[in-house]
C-alpha cells in the first residue's frame, strides 16, 4: 500500500501471516513502514497522484453557485454534499432545504457512500455517538415500500443496513406511522422514525444534501477543420471567493439575479 504524506512517499508492507510467523512467533502480523529508495519513491508518487486525479470527475466549482463555498461543502463521486449539522429540522423541512438549490437528501445506495457520509459526519464535524442524521429514504407515500428520494424504489435485493426491527416489515409488528429514515453515525444502521414531531417527542436531525453534478462525456475526436465562426453563448460567470460575516442559519444567502454568485445579505 501506498501512503503519500508531508510531502513524503511511503510503501506501507503487510508481512503475511506465514512470514512473521517464522520471524516475529509471538505476533500474528506486524506493519512495515519505510521511505522507499529514490527512484521507486518518484515511481509510486506518480502513480499515485495519477489515481488521485482521477479519482472524482468533478470539483467544488461544479457544484449549485448558490451554496456558499465553506467547510460544510464536499466532493464526492459525481455529486456535491453540503453538510447541515447545525441545525436540527424534521424530515419534510430538511426535504425542501435540500431542493432549494436542486438537491435531495443524500441517498446512500452503496456501502461506500454510507462509509463516506458516516466517517466525515463523525471525523470533520463532530456528531456526537449514536445521534441520528437524516437520509434521503421513505415509504410515506405506500407503507412499506422504501423510495429514495430521486424516485428509486429500494428493492429487496438492493444495499440496505436496517437496525434490528426497522425497515420494511409486516405482520403485527408494522410501524405504519415511521416512514422516514435515519442513519445512526455510531452502528452506521438505518432507522425509521415519525417525519416530523409527534405529540411531545421531537424529530428533528441533522441532514446531508446531495447534489448531483451532470458530468459531460468527453468530445468525440473529429478530423474536420475548425471553425471559424464565433461563440454564440456567453462565459460562465464564475463567482468570487465568498465571504460574510453575517449567519443567515438554516435560509441562506440572496442570489445577485444577474450573476447568480452568492451576496452577503439574507435571503428574503
Ligand atoms: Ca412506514
Amino acid at each position: 500500500m501506498l501512503i503519500f504524506s508531508h510531502d513524503t512517499c511511503y510503501i506501507i508492507r503487510f508481512w503475511s501471516f506465514e512470514k512473521t510467523q517464522k520471524e516475529h512467533p509471538a505476533r500474528e502480523g506486524r506493519l512495515e513502514i519505510a521511505p522507499s529508495n529514490p527512484p521507486i519513491m518518484l515511481l509510486s508518487c506518480f502513480f499515485l497522484l495519477a489515481i488521485l486525479a482521477t479519482g472524482s470527475a468533478i470539483s467544488l466549482s461544479d457544484c449549485p453557485v448558490a451554496i456558499p463555498r465553506d467547510k460544510y461543502l464536499q466532493v464526492h463521486g459525481n455529486s456535491c454534499y453540503r453538510f447541515v449539522v447545525t441545525d436540527n429540522r424534521d424530515y419534510f423541512d430538511a426535504e425542501k432545504d435540500c431542493e432549494r438549490q436542486k438537491g435531495m437528501l443524500a441517498m446512500v445506495k452503496t456501502h461506500e457512500v454510507q462509509e463516506y457520509l458516516v466517517k466525515e459526519l463523525v471525523n470533520t464535524y463532530g456528531i456526537p455517538d449514536n445521534y441520528r442524521v437524516w437520509i434521503g429514504l421513505n415509504d410515506h407515500a405506500k407503507e412499506n415500500q422504501f423510495v429514495w428520494e430521486d424516485g428509486t424504489i429500494l428493492n429487496s435485493t438492493d444495499y440496505s443496513n436496517w437496525a434490528f426491527e426497522n425497515g420494511p416489515r409486516g405482520g403485527w409488528i408494522r410501524h405504519d406511522w415511521e416512514d422516514c429514515v435515519s442513519i445512526d453515525v455510531t452502528t452506521h444502521e438505518w432507522n425509521d422514525h415519525h417525519c416530523s414531531n409527534f405529540l411531545w417527542v421531537k424529530y428533528e436531525k441533522p441532514f446531508v444534501c446531495e447534489y448531483r453534478v451532470a458530468v459531460p462525456s468527453a468530445a468525440p475526436a473529429t478530423s474536420s477543420a475548425p471553425s471559424t465562426e464565433a461563440p454564440t453563448s456567453s462565459p460562465t460567470t464564475v463567482c468570487p471567493p465568498f465571504t460574510c460575516q453575517l449567519d443567515c442559519g438554516m435560509d441562506g444567502y440572496a442570489l445577485n439575479p444577474s450573476t447568480g454568485c452568492s451576496v452577503c445579505d439574507c435571503a428574503a
